[in-house]
């Protein structure tokens, strides 16, 4: 991919990226909280950037609706959080919090909700619990496809600006959570079908959008077009390190790849890395894999003449993860990082 087209990409979105914040935002206590949130688990239609209406399933902040992830959860060790699911649908679904190792237990559940009832979870986080954690639902190995996902960030007590207690410290985070989705699963899901047994992911998506470049309906709208979306574009000036919690609810393994800077390479699946690498590619793994990196918003080393602004791109080197309905290339998994 050109670098140029990225360019051109980002000229037409600034406008609506420059929107409101959707970074996580948080503030330290030195008391601990109990954190309340309440999920609907709801079903609807998206429209697909090739036209095509698909199935999905949500956590959603309100009956009626999709949302797709489910609104992020931040909070940190010693608070308690206090979670309550109601069942929309009409089948036996949960609320589950993945380990933050792959070895690890969930870290809570609701246990089984059945139709039209209501689960909960009353848990309190305790220390050596930071990280990023996937909510999804294992009911059925696929539910979390059909985009019955989240991302929760537990932070250190007292620490605003590390995601381990001692880490390299940033001054923003947000979350990427991809998904990759297979209509054939979601349409069999729909009409209370035989699922299919094999897989055959037709859209990609970051925080529940694709890229929608110049021409595409929907180009530059944030509530669309992941190249325009201020809780997925990495935006920030020279210094506004930013921790990037990548959660993987898909089946797709993925080589995520920033333009600009090289990230800083803090954990994988949970698991510190013994030494923090500079890397400009790092390998998401599938079903449930999930990287924390800080983007350090250094002058791009390799510019010239040497420049401090910018607009660049973060897209995954997989390729079919930058299409849509099986080759739409430019309406897949990507978004933009602009210095300003
Ligand atoms: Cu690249």
């Amino acid at each position: 991919m050109e670098r140029r087209s990225f360019i051109k990409m980002g000229g037409a979105s600034i406008a609506s990226a420059v929107l409101g914040s959707g970074l996580l935002s948080w503030v330290p206590r030195s008391e601990a909280a109990t954190i309340s949130k309440t999920y609907y688990i709801t079903d609807g239609t998206l429209t697909m950037p090739d036209g095509v209406a698909v199935y999905f399933q949500s956590f959603s902040d309100a009956t009626g609706t999709l949302t797709i992830p489910g609104s992020s959860i931040i909070c940190q060790e010693g608070d308690t959080l206090s979670i309550t699911v109601v069942n929309k649908l009409t089948k036996t679904h949960n609320f589950v919090i993945a380990g933050l190792l792959p070895t690890d237990p969930p870290l809570a559940s609701t246990g089984n909700i059945a139709s039209g009832a209501t689960g909960k979870i009353t848990y309190t986080i305790p220390t050596g619990k930071a990280g990023s954690y996937l909510f999804y639902d294992n009911v059925t190995s696929y539910n979390r496809f059909l985009g019955l996902h989240g991302g929760l960030a537990i932070m250190p007590s007292g620490k605003s600006n590390q995601l381990y207690s001692g880490s390299p410290t940033f001054v923003k985070q947000l979350f990427w959570i991809f998904n990759d989705i297979d209509p054939n699963l979601n349409s069999a899901v729909q009409r209370n079908a035989t699922i299919p047994t094999s897989f055959t992911p037709r859209y990609f998506t970051i925080n529940g959008q694709t890229s929608l470049p110049p021409g595409a309906v929907g180009n530059g709208d944030p509530t669309k077009d992941a190249m325009a979306n201020p809780k997925t574009v990495l935006q920030g000036s020279i210094g506004n390190r930013t921790l990037i919690r990548m959660l993987n609810a898909g089946m797709a393994s993925h080589a995520v790849h920033t333009h600009a800077n090289h990230m800083e390479w803090l954990t994988d699946r949970g698991a510190k890395r013994p030494t923090v690498w500079k890397k400009d590619i790092l390998y998401l793994r599938n079903n449930l894999g999930k990287i924390d990196s800080i983007f350090p918003f250094e002058a791009p080393p390799d510019s010239y003449p040497p420049t401090t602004t910018g607009h660049f791109p973060m897209h995954l080197h997989d390729e079919m993860s930058q299409t849509a309905g099986g080759g739409l290339y430019l309406f897949g998994a990507m978004t933009e990082i602009i210095f300003v």
